[in-house]
């Protein structure tokens, strides 16, 4: 087995004149219009890694994220308001609870049957009676409410400004009035786990009321927004907007907790019973603490916090849960804020913040992209994404992808729960789809940049989910299937629930947990580390064992397949999902039977479940090439009759990308037949559907396809204006596909081999990046010039056995005893 490897982090901060002058050079010889020139002022400098805005948020979708895994923060920039909506990852709606459904053993052979026969509709109803889990749908995440500082006096702004600098984490929030100047600086720690916003008034002075806004329901943008207008804004900025925090909701309380600092406790919200599925009892105590440090003065009278004449304010808030673990809420969350809120108020301000950068910068520094720059890099970053559709701006996709890096670093650290259908922001309590982590493929891709991305570390909560979902689902495969080993379904929450959810033509699908524990291995393939790899097996040879105790031989010999099962949520043209063996779960199953065996040769552990692997991998039912040319959604071939032939989801194409099983190099005729299946179901779909469009286009080696959807994933149809995937509404999936399609059209690793610039676009002819990762612990530098590469440095294990592959030039070399590999170019006469 190879060792854990440890790449030297390096400091990969773009050096942006020689990247500024290279992309120059590239640009003038490739493009003559002006609006395709360089933008030569300092602003396109500032909007390498910045968000900004020459106005306040009117709504939740233009406010701007922070976030340290944990603890997020929606930040409006209000004037004579400031609003602060907040989340904590664990605040979900329930309490520690098993849906399993003991009737399902008994209809189970039953159900199988009705689908051999072809009685596809009564297998479904069938199912749906009996072998769905109880509550029917699983637990929503939450909201914490919002924190809304009132500024007394408040005028009409100058010179107003807000940002979010994506390389400090910083939120920065500036303008002039008649008074002066004022200045807020807001993000969350890490390192000190609060929530820190600073104000400051050099002329002027603050006078500031505290007040808190319980969790709510909120109305969402709706499913056919088409771009900014759609958000029911205003005609004009409402420069001192402010809002009512009414009144607390019941169980709620607010007190003083010393001088300066207030507590506020709940509950979350009750989930459904699972007898009745009417509403039970909440399961989880919530605190958050906000305490005010000012140069002014204070008043703290029936807890509300006033603070007057003051030059500089800091706010530190800090919340938690009762959550220990998925079956444990003895937490103590009061205990916990008390403590986070006074050991960070010990700290000067300057040393919270440059705490704050060094930890940040620890992780987004170890990658760089610059893909050019076009005079629309001079604009805010919301008219940029207006204009995405419609003009050429190499430098947002660039910012896409440092945007989804900054997201995951805020939304995924080790120790916290993963990033959730919107990461962590949600602003009420009815997010839509329950903003849970659905495992038919958005949860995944959430994680799908982040080992290329250089942010490995991020994956850690992914593996956490996946060890525990091996546990509770261990109980949902014995108690419904009669199985050993483990399954998961279409959704899981906080509390690890595994049963089929939702109804039978979305949740009978039993792919989940085996799907997570291919985007795991691919994460040990990415690091090598040999930790992830010892917790992931024992999770791997029970996601297997489920499958050997359930797996059917299809009646009609075509080897074993699934069932009951779907593929993901798309209907066939007998009036549902139900079916047999679709491809998607031949696909999965297929990585996962592979991967355990590799785990088992690297780990050198031969437990007697692997020989059963051994010889079951070799009869899944194989990929096969349809009628109209296309490789087949399911076993029979049904694609041309189905429904919805634009379908948001192309799970039969899961074997392309994220899995390498279907490729150009070694199934070019499988790969031909999957292109005619992406092309009937056309470009455009939801935020994700359109993100995963990328993805595949990249891996089939078109990059001016993929980057032609990339320009309608980024526009304003898609993209929000603070840069939030447009599912629409909000879904954060997109945001980390999207960013994963532009890394795949610029480096891939599959199929033991580095394929270097494998789908670059036109519209991108120069080029950097640093630090993006390939599979087999390698970090890669790489410049292009003209469309042709110019310099590749490869990093990694000292010694390591390299295939690169280049416009079909393939090489064999070696890293050096320092672990590094220099490109001889121009490649072709290597
Ligand atoms: C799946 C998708 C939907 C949505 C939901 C959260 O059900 O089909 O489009 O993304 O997950």
């Amino acid at each position: 087995m190879r060792k854990k490897l440890t790449v030297k982090k390096i400091t990969r901060a773009v050096s942006f004149n020689q990247t500024r002058r290279n992309l120059m050079l590239g640009m003038a010889g490739l493009y003559g219009t002006p609006a395709l020139l360089m933008a030569q002022n300092t602003q396109s400098l500032k909007n390498t890694n910045t968000l900004w805005y020459k106005q306040a948020a009117s709504c939740w979708e233009e406010a701007l994220p922070l976030g340290n895994g944990r603890l997020g923060a929606m930040v409006f920039g209000r004037v004579a308001q400031e609003r602060l909506q907040l989340n904590e990852d664990t605040l979900w709606a329930g309490a520690p609870y098993t849906p399993d459904n003991p009737d399902a053993r008994a209809a189970l052979p039953e159900v199988r049957q009705l689908i051999a026969d072809g009685k596809y509709k009564e297998a479904a109803d069938l199912a749906g009676n009996y072998m769905m889990g109880n509550p029917l749908k699983l637990m929503p995440y939450g909201s914490l409410g919002d924190v809304l500082l009132t500024l007394t006096g408040a005028t009409q702004p100058r010179q107003y400004e807000r940002q979010l600098d994506l390389a400090t984490a910083i939120n920065t929030t500036s303008y002039q009035t008649a008074d002066g100047a004022f200045v807020r600086e807001a993000f969350v720690s890490a390192q000190d786990q609060v929530i820190v916003m600073h104000m400051t008034a050099e002329q002027a002075r603050l006078d500031i009321e505290l007040a808190y806004r319980s969790p709510r329901k909120v109305k969402y943008p709706s499913s056919d927004y088409q771009g900014a207008d759609g958000l029911s804004k205003p005609a004009t900025v409402e420069w001192l907007k402010t809002e009512a925090a009414g009144v607390l909701s019941t169980g709620t309380t607010m007190v003083a907790d010393g001088n300066d600092a207030v507590l506020i406790t709940g509950s979350n919200e009750p989930g459904a019973d699972g007898k009745s599925g009417k509403p039970g009892l909440p399961g989880l105590r919530y605190a958050l603490r906000i305490k005010v440090l000012a140069d002014g003065k204070s008043s703290l009278a029936n807890s509300v916090l006033k603070v007057s004449e003051a030059r500089t304010v800091t706010l530190l808030i800090a919340a938690a849960t009762s959550y220990v673990n998925y079956h444990d809420v003895s937490g103590d969350p009061v205990a916990l804020v008390r403590q986070q809120t006074e050991q960070a108020a010990a700290k000067p301000y300057a040393l919270l913040k440059s705490n704050h950068i060094r930890d940040h910068q620890a992780l987004f520094n170890n990658m760089s992209i610059a893909l050019g720059s076009t005079a629309q890099a001079a604009h805010p970053t919301d008219i940029r994404i207006a204009a995405a559709e419609t003009t050429e701006d190499p430098a947002l996709s660039a910012l896409y992808v440092q945007y989804a890096r900054y997201l995951m670093i805020s939304s995924s650290r080790p120790g916290t729960q993963p990033a959730n259908l919107q990461g962590i922001w949600n602003e009420g309590t009815n997010p839509p789809w329950g903003s849970k982590y659905t495992i038919n493929i958005n949860t995944q891709m959430n994680y799908w940049p982040a080992d290329p991305a250089g942010l490995g570390a991020c994956v850690e909560p992914l593996l956490r989910l996946v060890e525990d979902l091996a546990v509770t689902g261990a109980k949902t495969a014995r108690t419904m299937y009669n199985a050993s080993g483990w399954v998961t379904h279409h959704n899981t929450d906080l509390w690890r629930a595994a049963s089929p959810n939702d109804g039978p033509r979305w949740g009978l699908w039993p792919c989940g947990g085996a799907w997570l524990c291919n985007s795991v291995w691919d994460h040990y393939d990415y690091s090598r580390d040999a930790d992830v790899l010892t917790r992931l097996f024992p999770v791997m040879l029970g996601a297997s064992a489920f499958f050997l105790d359930t797996l059917i031989e299809d009646p009609k010999g075509r080897g074993l397949v699934t069932s009951p099962s779907l593929s993901p949520e798309n209907s066939h043209p007998f009036g549902t999902s139900l079916c047999a063996g679709p491809a998607m779960d031949r696909q999965i199953v297929h990585d996962l039977f592979k991967n355990t065996l590799e785990a088992a040769h690297l780990l050198k552990q031969q437990p007697a479940v692997i020989e059963r692997i051994a010889k079951a991998l070799p009869q899944i039912a194989i990929d096969r090439i349809g009628k109209a040319g296309q490789l087949q959604e399911w076993l029979d071939d049904w694609d041309t009759q189905a429904p919805e032939q634009h379908h948001r989801h192309v799970s039969h194409l899961y074997a392309i990308y994220p899995s390498s099983q279907i490729n150009l190099r070694d199934t070019p005729d499988l790969l031909q037949a999957a292109k005619n299946s992406l092309r009937q179901r056309g470009d455009l779909a939801t935020g994700w559907g359109t993100a995963w469009r990328i993805c595949l286009w990249a891996r089939m080696g078109d990059g001016d396809h993929a980057h032609s959807i990339l320009k309608a994933l980024t526009g304003p149809k898609r993209t929000y204006p603070n840069m939030f995937d447009a599912h629409p509404p909000f879904q954060i999936d997109g945001n980390f596909g999207g960013a994963a399609g532009v890394m795949e059209m610029l480096l891939q690793s599959w199929g033991g081999e580095v394929f270097l610039l494998p789908a670059l676009p036109s519209a991108w002819p120069s080029g950097e990046v640093k630090g993006m990762r390939a599979r087999g612990g390698l970090s890669v530098d790489m410049q292009w010039h003209a469309g042709k590469l110019v310099s590749a440095i490869l990093q990694g294990p000292p010694g390591a056995a390299l295939r690169l592959s280049y416009r079909g030039t393939r090489m064999d070399v070696s890293l050096d005893a320092k672990g590094i590999h220099r490109l001889q170019v121009p490649v072709a006469a290597a």
